[in-house]
């Protein structure tokens, strides 16, 4: 089984390959621009695919990610995630969301799963209370995602926006400092910079990345890339 630890590398872009909306390519070609372009970590986010639709994505463009020696992150689904690292596939965490885990029969017992199948774990927040609850998990995660930062558009039912101040008075007094934060939410190459000066080890983008060819992809990316030094 391939282990790929996600931990070292949430730093720097973390790209969400969002599929089918925001790309009419093919997904091993997605994942490919987003990685020439310099993406850290690429998640696989495919919330109307079906079950048959997010394994055949996954084994499209983990190889991707193994090859660019980048983890890959499936979105969501614990279960496939599991069932995928099993089938050697190189799964390197599994992202959840709020309602994700609290969907869970048991959410100790389902960490406790992931942490035995040498999964990562990405956890998402919105708000200082969900960081501090943090507290009462078994376990810290490997990161969390932290958003929408800004307005979005490419999440429905997004929760209202973070904002900067808020955001770094979270990495500075509330999270635990040996866990990374990735800033999600209607960021783009202008604003990342202002990103960068909350600290927050990483940021997350969609619509930024989006563009209908691979060579305007991977610009993006580069453009993103350029923008965010933490
Ligand atoms: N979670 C919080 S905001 C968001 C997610 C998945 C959407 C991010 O997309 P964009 O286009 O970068 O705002
Ligand atoms: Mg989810």
């Amino acid at each position: 089984m391939t282990k790929h630890p996600i931990r070292p590398s949430v730093s720097g872009l973390y790209a969400i390959l969002d599929w089918p909306f925001a790309h009419a390519l093919e997904p091993d070609v997605l994942a490919a621009a987003l990685l020439d372009g310099g993406a850290r970590v690429l998640q696989l986010r495919a919330k109307h695919a079906s079950r048959d639709e997010r394994t055949a994505l996954a084994r499209r463009i983990a190889p991707v990610c193994v090859a660019a020696e980048v983890p890959f992150v499936l979105n969501d689904d614990l279960e496939l995630a599991l069932e995928l690292l099993d089938a050697g596939v190189a799964v390197a965490a599994v992202h959840l969301g709020q309602e994700d885990l609290a969907a869970v029969a048991e959410p100790a017992r389902a960490l406790e799963r992931v942490r035995d199948a040498g999964l990562g774990l990405g956890l998402s927040t919105h708000s200082r209370a969900q960081v501090e609850a943090l507290a009462a998990l078994p376990w810290l995660p490997d990161y969390i995602g932290l958003g929408p930062v800004f307005p979005t558009r490419t999440k429905a039912k997004a929760d209202p926006a973070v904002g900067l101040e808020r955001l770094a008075t979270i990495r500075r007094e509330v999270a635990p400092p040996q866990l990374p934060i990735v800033a999600i939410g209607g960021i783009d190459h202008e604003r990342a910079p202002l990103v960068a000066q909350t600290k927050v080890e990483s940021l997350a983008a969609i619509g930024a990345l989006t563009a209908d060819d691979p060579d305007a992809i991977r610009d993006r990316t580069r453009a993103m890339v350029a923008a965010f030094s933490p």
